[in-house]
């Protein structure tokens, strides 16, 4: 079933409902039907018709969340466009291996984004699309998209440092969808507040996909933003909330929310869900305490979408990812290959009907990701004897800061770049707000100054992969072939200054 079909369930089928409020330019609220929503997509996919997209052309997406890129998404659903969501804030280096990867018909982008966007792909300004696109008639495209054609394309890193594109099906987001709505219970008498970002998978995915499956009540935010939580909260007194561990640790802060206003919210509340990252299990407890309510914790990842959560109705264990949703296999397997009985330690691998098909133009790594049809997650895991899974940790060095996903040897290679640097390591250490920080090891000139390479991160990397600090060392650790030994570096000690 292509996902169209899928969303008419509440574009058509509750067309007069209230489907969408928004904060627009001016700072008001704007409410939206559904059926609003659904001439909003038909005016834009016209619009995209116009511009010569058409069915399996990639369309890069550079936007914060903001109506249109709804408009955006559903437009390219209903044209079998592929979408190619570009994280906000990524900065050129980042969007030129993406924009020349996916070989889009465009990167629509704000007028005031202060990004550079790489030769390869004319820069549409969304706010000169969406003026021609309410121009045209609401009229729906007559295009046969099929389930197995791909809906996104999610640039995700892998070790080599270069990112690489899941391609996610139509049939991939739709079994998603609708597994997430059915397993938490989500209808159309729910209210979602949606702070995530709409470029990963947890935003949209997950997001979009369950407001416009049961038809509830969606409040768009730009961003969730600790000093307007708690006014948000109380005036749009959301039943459904999905956050990453970040979010949670702030609402934790009696500074952006008091325990008396946490107590409103938690009052109207049903269901806080996290994921992304580890959540940890004082954030779970304290979470319980102040909002009177126990987090659900899931697990999940671009490739395969949602993959385990704990239950709706039953135990919702602290430090525990759950069992493995509806539709999906899972397996621990040891280093040898061999699949592992419970409570022993090996990764993670899956089958499941949300599970993408390959990366994009990259046939070698996709069939590395595959171990005889199960995907290998990366992640360390063990299962207790009553079927939940605990994450322990990554294969990879991957460093999750914010809920964002950063790879260690994207940063190296770029610090590598300047000849005064000899070797680099890039490591994660803890925060307590985001989880993990970079900071970065660097053998260097010694005329060099390492603060230096401060300004060439931010200048060239999104915010949250620039390291809080740069620390001199005369050599990486190594073993006798050569291999870095991260866990051999020097501890960091929190009172040396960031550069
Ligand atoms: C952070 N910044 C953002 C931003 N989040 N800018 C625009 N949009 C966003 N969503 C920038 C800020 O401008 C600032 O930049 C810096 O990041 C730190 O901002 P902050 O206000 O101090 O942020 P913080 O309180 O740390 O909160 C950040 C956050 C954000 C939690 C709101 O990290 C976030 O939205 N995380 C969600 C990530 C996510 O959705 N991941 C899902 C991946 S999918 P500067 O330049 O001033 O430093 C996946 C699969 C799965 O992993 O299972 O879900």
């Amino acid at each position: 079933m292509n996902l169209s079909a899928l969303f008419d369930l509440s574009l058509r089928g509750r067309a007069q409902r209230l489907a969408l409020e928004y904060t627009s330019h001016t700072g008001d609220v704007r409410p939206l039907t559904f059926s609003d929503v659904d001439g909003r997509a038909s005016r834009m996919a016209q619009e995209l018709v116009a511009r010569g997209v058409g069915r399996g052309d990639r369309l890069c997406v550079h936007l914060a969340n903001r109506v249109e890129f709804i408009d955006i998404f559903l437009a390219c659903v209903r044209l079998g466009v592929v979408m190619v969501p570009m994280n906000v804030l990524y900065r050129e280096r980042e969007l030129r291996h993406i924009v020349s990867d996916s070989e889009p018909k465009a990167i629509v982008a704000a007028r005031d984004s202060d990004a550079v966007y790489p030769a390869g792909a004319p820069v549409w300004f969304v706010e000169e699309l969406a003026e021609r696109a309410a121009s045209r008639e609401a009229e729906r495209p007559a295009v046969a998209v099929d389930g197995d054609d791909p809906a996104l394309i999610v640039y995700t890193s892998g070790t080599t440092g270069t990112a690489k594109g899941a391609v996610l099906s139509h049939n991939n987001l739709a079994a998603n969808g609708i597994t997430l709505t059915t397993v938490w219970r989500i209808t159309d008498r729910d209210r979602y507040l949606a702070v995530l970002p709409l470029f990963h998978v947890h935003g949209l995915g997950n997001g979009i996909h369950s407001w416009l499956i049961s038809g509830c009540t969606m409040r768009l935010l730009e961003r969730f933003e600790q000093r307007t939580a708690a006014a948000v909260l109380a005036d749009f007194k959301p039943t459904l909330f999905f956050g990453v561990p970040t979010v949670y640790v702030r609402l934790l802060d009696s500074s952006v929310i008091s325990d008396e206003q946490a107590r409103a919210v938690g009052d109207t509340a049903r269901l806080f869900v996290s994921g992304s990252a580890p959540l940890p299990a004082h954030v779970h407890e304290a979470f319980r305490t102040k909002f009177g309510h126990t987090i659900l914790e899931r697990y999940g990842m671009s490739e395969a979408l949602m993959i385990m959560s704990n239950p709706y109705e039953g135990d919702r264990r602290a430090g525990s990812v759950g069992p493995p949703l509806p539709g999906v296999s899972a397996r621990v397997m040891g280093d040898d290959g061999i699949a592992l009985g419970d409570g022993d330690v090996g990764e993670v691998e899956i089958r499941s009907s949300s599970l993408f098909k390959e990366y994009w133009k990259r046939p070698d790594a996709t069939t590395a990701a595959f171990d005889d049809g199960w995907f290998r997650t990366g992640d360390l895991g063990v299962r207790s004897s009553d079927g939940y899974y605990t994450l322990r940790g990554r294969r990879g060095d991957l460093i999750i800061s914010g809920g964002f996903n950063i790879y260690p040897r994207e940063i190296e290679e770029l610090l590598l770049e300047d000849a005064r640097v000899h070797e680099a390591a890039v490591v994660g250490v803890p925060d307590d707000v985001r989880g993990e920080v970079p900071i970065a090891y660097v053998v260097a000139d010694d005329a060099f100054d390492v603060s230096e390479l401060h300004q060439v991160c931010r200048a060239q990397l999104a915010s949250f992969k620039v390291p809080r600090t740069f620390l001199r060392i005369d050599a990486l650790p190594r073993t006798a072939l050569g291999k870095v030994q991260k866990h051999l570096l020097p501890p960091w000690d929190r009172r040396i200054t960031s550069a």
